[in-house]
This record gives structure tokens, sequence and C-alpha cells, in this order.
């Protein structure tokens, strides 16, 4: 598009547009920013993020992936988080002037032999970025089963968004779901609340969720509308109080300042016979939602 411009520096690629910009890591194909036209960050990234390979940044979007959670000889939420991704050369990675206006980058995650010994499938990942003109952040994930068997996988966007103030936000979209709660063994319960509020430490998985869902920040009267495909669960994460004390690479109040909601597919496990191909789309657009000043 007109004043798209892109460079690679260092670790990250740095894709702006005359109205908006995202930056995204090659270590664990993660996006770390995500500004709007304003240059306000959209995303949340801890003061105390640990920016060093082989853990992944408390921020951004985390690629969860062959597995959310904690299970067998994996690492919490799988390993494609921590490893460096290419870019893909053929086609060109930085494309600045797509035919559907927007500035995309092709990222692509193979198994090393390390993964291979805990997880025994040979795969490949291909990640689109891309950043519309307006602004809309998105994300498409192709994962390929290039193995002589079946595999199964669990897989989240884990999205880090910037909030004002985490008592002053709601998401729209969730109620009257059926929820896995992670601070009671994944317990299964139905929402009550006529939308998701926070007084207290979240941890839930919310089950067949609708592909559109509404996060409403009252103060900074935004609202993020994350849009989602071939991922039907959505995970709503914040640690509050004491949760965040005890974490490292998070400073002791920006739980106020962050909210967890990952477009992801956990209950069902996804599964490929050889040769078959998965795609899982995430797209991000932030509004100005006048709606709040009512509320
Ligand atoms: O549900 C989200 C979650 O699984 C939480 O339990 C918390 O552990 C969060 O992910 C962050 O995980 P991480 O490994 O990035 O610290």
């Amino acid at each position: 598009p007109r004043g798209a411009s892109a460079r690679v520096r260092c670790h990250c690629l740095l894709c702006s547009l005359a109205v908006a910009a995202f930056d995204i890591s090659l270590h664990g194909g993660q996006v770390i920013s995500w500004r709007n036209e304003r240059g306000e960050e959209l995303l949340f990234t801890s003061s105390k993020a640990i920016f060093k390979p082989p853990k992944a940044m408390r921020g951004g979007i985390p690629i969860c992936f062959p597995q959310f959670g904690k299970c067998g000889g994996l690492e919490q939420h799988g390993f494609a988080r921590n490893k460096i991704w290419s870019i893909e050369r053929d086609p060109p990675a930085l494309k600045t002037d797509d035919n559907d206006g927007k500035v995309s980058v092709d990222l692509l995650l193979k198994p090393s032999d390390d993964d291979l010994k805990c997880w025994p499938h040979c795969f490949e990942f291909r990640l689109k970025v891309s950043l519309s003109i307006d602004g809309d952040l998105t994300m498409i994930s192709r994962i390929r089963n290039i193995n002589g068997k079946a595999f199964s996988f669990s897989i989240a966007y884990h999205t880090y968004l910037s909030v004002s103030d985490i008592s002053e936000v709601r998401i729209e979209g969730l109620e009257t779901l059926d929820y896995l709660d992670n601070l009671h063994q994944r317990e299964r319960f139905t929402e009550q609340g006529d939308a998701i509020t926070f007084e207290t430490e979240v941890d839930r998985i919310y089950l067949s969720a609708p592909s559109v869902i509404a996060v409403l920040d009252h103060e900074k009267k935004r609202t993020f509308i994350i849009k989602k495909g071939g991922l039907p669960d959505v995970v709503v994460w914040n640690p509050w109080e004491k949760k965040a004390k005890s974490m490292a690479d998070l400073g002791d109040d920006e739980y106020k300042q962050m909210l967890c909601v990952d477009a992801a597919a956990i209950e069902r496990s996804i599964t490929l016979k050889p040769g078959e191909e998965w795609t899982g789309r995430l797209e991000l657009s932030e509004v100005a939602s006048s709606y709040c000043s009512d509320q």
C-alpha cells in the first residue's frame, strides 16, 4: 500500500505502514508490537520481560504449539514460541503491496532433531502475519503433516492485550458458554454473567465460542474486535495481584494493564493425517467505542 515500508533488522522484522505498524520477531514467530495510527501500543509487554532465547518474551502474541498448558514431556505451551523461525524466501517474504492491500511477512517453522525427540512428528508450520491499511492485524497459521503417520496438536495465539485498567474491562461474546477452569483442575462450568468482568484471577478456556469476541476498555473508550477461524475455544487469563507477584517476568501491578484473550483449539485437539493441512486464522482490530462512554 502507499507509504508502506519494510526493512529487516537484527532479530526482528519491522513492517511499517503510514497508518500503523507491527514488529515481529523471528524468535518464536512472535508478534511483539502492534501499534495504531496514533502510535499507541495495543499489545502488552511486561516491563520485566526476559527476551532471551529460548524463553518466550512475556507479552505480544506467542504461538502455543503443539500443546497448550503442560502435559507429557513437552514444555509449558509447547516449543514453537521458543524457537527461531525462518523467513520464507519464495514467494518474497515481505510483500509490501499485496493485492489485498496488506503488508505481510511469511514465516516457517520445521521441527529440529531435538524437537523430534520430544515430539516425533514431521510438520511444516507456515505463519503469515499481515497488517491492513486500516491497521487490522491478521495471523494465519497453516500446519501440514509431512509425516508418515497421523498426529494431534492443540494451539493458541496467546494474545496479551494492553488495557488501561483490568477492573474497567469487559468481554462480550462468551456469555452462557461452558468453560474449563484452570484454577479448578479444568473442571467444567457454565458462564452465568451477561459479560466477563474482572475482580480476581481468571484462567479459563471457553468452549465452542463464536467467531467474533469484543473486549471493551472503558477508560480508553476502545474495543478490540477478535475474529477467529478454525479455533473454537477462547482462553481468558489475568493472573491478578497474588499470582503476578510470584511471576519474575511481570511487574507486580502490571496485571492491571494486561488481559490475555487467546483464540485457541484446546478442548478437542486437531488431528492431521499424512499430507493433510490445517488452517487457523486470527484477526485483531481496534475500534473507538462510544458505547463504553454510556456504561
Ligand atoms: O491459561 C493461560 C495460562 O495457561 C495460564 O495458566 C498462565 O500459565 C499463562 O498461560 C502464561 O503461561 P506462561 O507459560 O506464558 O507463563
